[in-house]
């Protein structure tokens, strides 16, 4: 049994079994079983699934952002947006059901097909930063492709993926297709990840975690998408909006307490606005208001847990130039910090993820350019300045998947979102996702021409 935590008051909330491997594999047979009927079905039958699904999650979205509230500590108005988005992308891939197809290639000779062929059961692994948000980024297109899943959540926070799996059913969705298994990563994910009758895993997590779903995958040559760490840059040049700024940098780095593969956890700063920026900044992460997760008011909660609080910690000693409030009662609180750094320092170039921004100046465009791209990982990051051509200029020179300019925001349903270096490979979301839950399959037909 594994105790479920609410980590703003560290009570108990639930009690989940944890799944054994031959759960693990009678689940994986289940999935394989409904295949079959799963792939045939009629694209509109499929769709139309998909869309009450999506409808379901609309109905129950204040009992599942609750739910998400209480078992990762995020505040309510992020679960409801969060919630919000799970329908959305389940609309979205309703309708890219039928619009992901094959096409004709002209050839000497005869014709020339393509198809787009699902891949069979999907092992989908998510963390427990965005639990309900990111299994729909992956059960979308997975779905919506033809394949049947198994969708395994992250230890801690397995309860909005069990309401879903059961609101799948109450969608009309046939058992088999959308399957559910919590339990540990060692045990029943690492199953998936080797199991010979998984096609592919789609995992989201640790670039630790995720070298070794790439090394287990080998064996059965699975397919794989990883999407993993980050340490982004957020560029602040000395001509751009400051106030907008600073007042936009605290919510992209202590947004969801830091938890966050797209924290701008690197402030970058030109150094002629550099102690203007700096002043700016302090002031609107003085503002961030923490506490109470169910307080419609409140802008940042706890840590997921004591374990993680304590690796934050580490991170948080030396330079800090503001430390913010937090409660300091039952639960895992660690306040908003911002420390002065070089990007050669611990801060900067591990990824925390938690409330902690690294802030470092730097000369010029090249120079920036230079600090951004000095690092393993390459997620998101951001741009501010009020000149078009260096906007441009910058956002092609960063090694990084996904960038916002004059904005800090990562993630839209309908466009791609992944990693460069070592954040991982493949895209979720939008239609680029489909592509990473097909196989392309090329049929030639000889017409005697
Ligand atoms: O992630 P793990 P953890 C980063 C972040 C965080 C650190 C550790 O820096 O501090 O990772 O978090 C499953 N085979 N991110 O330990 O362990 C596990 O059960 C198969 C970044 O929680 O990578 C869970 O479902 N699966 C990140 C999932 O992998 C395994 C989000 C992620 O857990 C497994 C989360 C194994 N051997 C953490 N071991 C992001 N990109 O947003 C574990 N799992």
């Amino acid at each position: 049994m594994t105790v479920v935590l609410n980590p703003a008051t560290e009570e108990e909330i639930a009690e989940i079994p944890g799944a054994s491997v031959e759960d693990a594999d009678l689940i994986v047979q289940a999935a394989r079983r409904a295949f079959p009927a799963w792939r045939a079905i009629a694209p509109a039958d499929r769709a139309r699934l998909l869309r009450r699904l999506a409808g379901l999650v609309e109905e129950h979205g204040e009992e599942l952002a609750l739910l998400e509230t209480r078992n990762v500590g995020k505040p309510i108005q992020d679960s409801r947006g969060e919630v919000a988005m799970v329908a959305e992308v389940f609309y979205f891939y309703a309708g890219a059901v039928d619009k992901h197809h094959g096409e004709t290639i002209p050839v000497a000779g005869g014709v020339d097909l393509t198809f787009r062929e699902p891949l069979g059961v999907v092992g989908l692994i998510v963390p427990w930063n965005f639990p309900i948000a990111i299994a729909s980024w992956k059960l979308g297109p997975a779905l919506a492709c033809g394949n049947t899943v198994v969708l395994k959540p992250a230890e801690l926070t397995p309860l909005t993926a069990v309401r879903l799996g059961e609101l799948a059913l109450e969608a009309g969705i046939p058992v088999g297709v959308l399957n559910v298994l919590p339990g540990s990563g060692s045990v029943v994910g690492q199953r998936l990840v080797e199991h010979p009758d998984v096609a592919k895993i789609g995992f989201t997590g640790s670039t630790e975690v995720g070298r070794s779903v790439m090394a287990g995958a080998a064996g059965t040559i699975k397919r794989v998408t990883l999407e993993l760490g980050g340490k982004s840059a957020n560029i602040v040049f000395a001509d751009a909006d400051l106030e907008a700024a600073a007042a936009s940098a605290p919510v992209a780095v202590f947004g969801n307490a830091g938890q966050d593969c797209c924290a701008r956890s690197r402030i970058l700063v030109e150094r002629s606005a550099y102690d203007r920026f700096v002043e700016l900044l302090v002031e609107a992460s003085g503002e961030v208001r923490v506490g109470d997760p169910e307080d419609a008011a409140t802008q940042m909660g706890p840590l997921i847990s004591a374990d993680h609080r304590e690796k934050v910690s580490s991170y948080a000693d030396d330079n800090v130039v503001f430390r913010g409030n937090a409660p300091s009662d039952r639960g895992f609180w660690f306040p908003c910090t911002l420390v002065e750094a070089t990007n050669e320092d611990r801060v900067a170039r591990e990824e925390v993820f938690g409330p902690v921004a690294a802030l470092i100046p730097f000369e010029d465009e090249d120079d920036a350019v230079r600090i951004a791209n000095d690092t393993p990982y390459g997620l998101s990051g951001s741009i501010w300045t009020r000149d078009g051509a260096q906007a441009l200029r910058v956002a092609r020179a960063v090694e990084t998947g996904v960038l916002s300019v004059n904005s800090n925001t990562s993630v839209r349903v309908a466009t791609p979102f992944g990693g460069f270096k070592q954040s991982g490979f493949g895209r979720e979301l939008g239609m680029h996702a489909m592509d990473g839950y097909s196989e392309v399959k090329n049929v030639y037909i000889a017409t005697g021409e």
